[in-house]
């Protein structure tokens, strides 16, 4: 007996059909790098750097070169793509301490919440940044050692295994579902974000510890030999092996496609690859001549061909939606003396644009997004505009669900360009670093912001006491600012933002 006669044999009509509209769904992967510019892949015209198997999954189907994450850095991202909702709406969505509580309340409408009541299987592994708990840590907070929840598991997930916060942040742990791996109870961790824990070693006290020195903060707790932000003590079995982070998460991510093989799954898959600190296993050390940054692209590209090799081997290839992307735009320096700016070469990580990492320039946010589903995605190039906020309403409607109405306030259904079907792209692109700005066709405006123009470790920002506007058709870079010559224009745009800003959502009603 097949499935379908199984089904029909022993399932009420209704089910039956339930049954029969969950088994064609297609599986969705998708799979989210950290901080990976716009020119970090040889499919995005990266030279001195190899991916194939990026590549390969860009032949095969989509690459696009308008796509955007919907903030410069991490934690507003994943907040975004998580809720369809822009993160700059709330307060306590920027970068997030590892002892923050969780900022994706229970009971949200999500991305894995929707996808889960429409029958999928639903997993994240990798990095979180969202935030665990609800009491933060320290004495009377989170306690790692217990049950840790709310979390994951709480807002759409079936699965989760996860880095709590950055692989620069402490606890230097991984927690499946509710508990931190391989903890004995008799060396329970404690967390603390503010002072030191006697006994344990810091950057400043021990730094024969060290392998690598911090360029700026990544001075407190010293793990693995790695200074980090934030101190800990305790769960000495439960430590991540830096070298082995890729490893360990991507044989998590290949488990958890083999044992959800059989039906609709969800996995959002989010490496700790390339952010810092960049310590690749020693199968990638040195592989690609520009030092820990290119190699941990080497290693990035070695993660996305084992999940496309599970997919083939399972052969669920034809009937997967595999998506890949990145959370915000490049960074050289991050903050560690690693060589990534001695050997960087002619390298350009953002590519053609202005900008990475933290910026209101299109290097900010302008990320490697590329679209593979054989047999149902014709291989091709788009320019059409997307924002991974849209990702929410897209795969709602992949799936078949209507959103509520207060759900996914900014996110658009653009399912048809997802597809390749359409390159009509979302009417206007918001990008969020410490400037908003507005992208509608090739006209781009940044909002006037006071503040430094560089941060600490170099990053240009972008920020301006004066708006800012480019024409992106002809200045991609960004080097001309427009804003004197067209004033009107400039007013209209700011205008347009300030009402998105003020309507408390862009998603048409
Ligand atoms: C910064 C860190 C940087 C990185 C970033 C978050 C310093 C000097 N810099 O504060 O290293 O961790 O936060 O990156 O500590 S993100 O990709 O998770 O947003
Ligand atoms: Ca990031």
């Amino acid at each position: 007996m097949d499935r379908r006669q199984f089904l029909c044999a022993t399932l009420p009509l209704a089910a039956q059909f339930r049954a029969a509209a969950a088994a064609r769904q297609p599986n969705i992967v998708y799979m989210y790098a950290d901080d990976l510019g716009f020119g970090d892949t040889s499919c995005y015209g990266a030279t001195s750097v190899k991916t194939p198997n990026l590549d390969r999954a860009a032949a095969a189907g989509i690459r696009f070169t308008n796509a955007h994450s919907s903030s410069a850095t991490c934690t507003p991202s994943r907040y975004s793509l998580l809720t369809g909702e822009y993160a700059f709406r709330q307060k306590g969505t920027a970068v997030l301490p590892g002892d923050a509580t969780l900022i994706v309340k229970p009971g949200r409408y999500t991305l894995p919440g929707m996808l889960k009541e429409a029958g999928y299987r639903t997993g994240v592994v990798g990095k979180w940044h969202l935030g665990l708990g609800e009491k933060g840590t320290g004495d009377k907070g989170l306690d790692w050692n217990g049950d840790i929840s709310p979390g994951p598991l709480d807002v759409g997930f079936d699965y989760s295994f996860i880095l709590p916060a950055t692989g620069d942040r402490t606890p230097c742990v991984y927690v499946e579902n509710r508990r931190v791996v391989n903890l004995d109870p008799k060396d329970p961790i404690r967390v603390d974000y503010e002072k030191p824990i006697a006994g344990e070693p810091t950057y400043a006290a021990n730094p024969e510890l060290l392998r690598m020195r911090s360029s700026h903060g990544h001075d407190q707790a010293v793990i693995n030999g790695v200074g980090r932000i934030g101190y800990m003590s305790g769960g000495k079995s439960a430590r991540w092996v830096d070298e082995d982070i890729a490893d360990t998460i991507t044989g998590k991510a290949v488990a958890f496609i083999e044992q959800n093989r059989a039906r609709p799954f969800f996995l959002y898959f989010a490496t700790h690859d390339i952010h810092v600190p960049r310590i690749p296993n020693k199968r990638f050390a040195g592989k690609t001549g520009m030092g820990p940054r290119g190699d941990a692209i080497a290693e990035l590209d070695w993660s996305i061909g084992r999940i496309l090799d599970t997919l083939e081997r399972l052969k669920l290839t034809r009937n997967t939606l595999f998506i890949f992307s990145s959370d915000n735009g490049p960074v050289v320096d991050d903050g560690y003396q690693d060589q990534a700016v001695e050997k960087l070469g002619t390298h350009k990580p953002a590519g053609p644009l202005r900008g990475g990492k933290y910026s209101a320039f299109d290097g900010g946010t302008r990320v490697p997004f590329v679209v593979r589903w054989p047999g149902t995605v014709k291989p091709g190039v788009s320019a059409a505009a997307f924002c991974q906020v849209d990702l929410l309403a897209s795969l709602a409607s992949l799936a078949g669900r209507t959103l509520p109405e207060t759900a996914a306030p900014d996110s658009f259904n653009l399912l048809p360009v997802l597809l390749g079907k359409s390159k009509a792209g979302r009417p206007h692109i918001v990008e969020h670093a410490n400037a908003l700005s507005l992208i509608v066709g090739e006209w781009k405006v940044i909002q006037a912001r006071n503040g430094q123009k560089r941060n600490l470790t170099g990053n240009e920002l972008g920020n301006d006491p004066q708006p800012q506007l480019f024409n992106l058709a002809n200045d991609l870079a960004e080097q001309n600012n427009l804003a004197a010559q067209y004033p009107e224009r400039v007013k209209e745009m700011l205008a347009m933002l300030a009402k998105i800003e003020s309507d408390g959502r862009s998603r048409p009603h």
